[in-house]
């Protein structure tokens, strides 16, 4: 049976890696994270550290989509009304000058139906793929995607998307706390600090794989069956 060339063991554990039990994950590719005008480049940071992963998720969609594997997309963004905006969360954005709610050049900042809290074009979802809207960093926090999940049948779980060290890392511990058998694809991540990005990565492949497994995309893609 199959594996991916991954660290710190080959991919998955059980080497039971199929389309029906396995989907990829991708996580919060929107505007507002690695777009002009968006939360990120308000808050100052360097927008080529987080859309550097957009042409290897774009590979790795085509070659997963091509052989029937699932796909999952996911949004970071609250209600207009900022319901289920915690007060905490706003104050601090607030303070670095990218104030969740307020108008940004691509509309309210990680608002639910600007044009800023949209996937990038790139990346853009194909009809019927699931789409995750999600208040906070986790994607299992307040959301039906462990329950979409189970229903499908997906054991292995792929991660990519931004930011390694926030919204892709709590999910992948999230994912494996629930029982998930997880893979992240490191050049399918980036964060808006460098070192952070690659000591997340280093996390990961601690403890004998205590997150899970860290692979490439060209790796990945050549062992998927
Ligand atoms: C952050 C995310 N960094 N998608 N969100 O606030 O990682």
């Amino acid at each position: 049976m199959p594996t991916i060339e991954s660290e710190p063991y080959p991919w998955p554990y059980n080497r039971d890696l199929r389309p029906a039990n396995t989907a990829i994950i991708v996580i919060d590719m929107q505007t507002d994270f690695c777009g002009p005008g968006g939360y990120v480049d308000k808050m100052g940071y360097d927008l080529s550290l987080t859309r550097a992963p957009i042409e290897p998720i774009a590979a790795t969609l085509k070659a997963m989509r091509a052989k029937g594997y699932q796909v999952f997309h996911t949004r970071e963004g609250h209600r207009p009304d900022l319901s289920d905006l915690p007060a905490n969360k706003r104050w601090r954005s607030q303070r670095i000058g990218a104030g969740i709610g307020d108008p940004g050049p691509c509309g309210r900042i990680l608002v639910r139906g600007e044009r800023g809290w949209e996937i990038v074009d790139e990346l853009k979802p194909e009809p019927g793929e699931p789409i995750i809207d999600k208040p906070g960093k986790g994607s299992f926090c307040a959301t039906d995607l462990e329950l979409m999940l189970r229903t499908r049948g997906i054991d292995n779980l792929v991660l990519a998307g931004i930011t390694t060290d926030v919204c892709v890392h709590t999910t992948m511990r999230e994912a494996n706390d629930r029982g998930f058998e997880c893979l992240l694809l490191e050049d399918c991540c980036g964060a808006t600090d460098y070192g952070n990005h690659l000591a997340a990565i280093k996390m990961i492949k601690m403890q004998g794989g205590v997150f899970g497994a860290v692979s490439r995309s060209a790796a990945f893609i050549a062992g998927l069956p």
